[in-house]
């Protein structure tokens, strides 16, 4: 089953907003298999966001990234990768849609809320860089029969 890697990036976890976004996962109808509050090192933060180390909004990224704790997750769901994304809406919060999470909660771009997997490769990657494979849960559900 495909998995892809969610954050909940410094702001969203201080503005007490980690229940609200994990519901809207769950009730989609996904599977969380991995947890963590935790802090990125500053190495981490550089790592994750390689792709962008050129970008002029790299150093303040890295910053806000570091400066308080995220909460780390993986679901798992048939598309979930490309449907997290479409929940999450546009990186910057004013061209989210209402609805969506950066849509409904953020007003920068500098602070949009949540980070998602943009893509099978991507989500391959960022779930290795964040969790050990024995903290990932593999379990049944039955009320999967009701959602596929
Ligand atoms: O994947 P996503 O988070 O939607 O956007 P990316 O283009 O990968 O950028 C990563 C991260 O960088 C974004 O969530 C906010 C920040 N950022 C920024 O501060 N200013 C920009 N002009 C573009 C992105
Ligand atoms: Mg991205």
């Amino acid at each position: 089953m495909e998995r892809t890697f969610l954050m909940i990036k410094p702001d969203g976890v201080q503005r007490n907003l980690i229940g609200e976004i994990v519901a809207r996962f769950e009730r989609k109808g996904f599977q969380l298999v991995g947890a963590k509050l935790m802090r990125i090192s500053k190495e981490l933060a550089e790592t994750h966001y390689a792709e962008h180390k050129e970008r002029p909004f790299f150093r303040e990224l890295v910053s806000y990234i570091t400066s308080g704790p995220v909460f780390a997750m993986v679901w798992q769901g048939e598309g979930v990768i490309e449907t997290a994304r479409q929940m999450m809406g546009k990186t910057n919060p004013k061209e989210a849609l209402p609805g969506t999470i950066r849509g409904d909660y953020g007003i920068s771009v500098g602070k949009n809320v949540i980070h998602g997997s943009d893509s099978p490769e991507s989500a391959e990657r960022e779930i290795a860089l964040f969790f050990k494979e024995e903290e990932l849960v593999d379990y049944p559900k039955t009320i999967d029969a009701w959602i596929y």
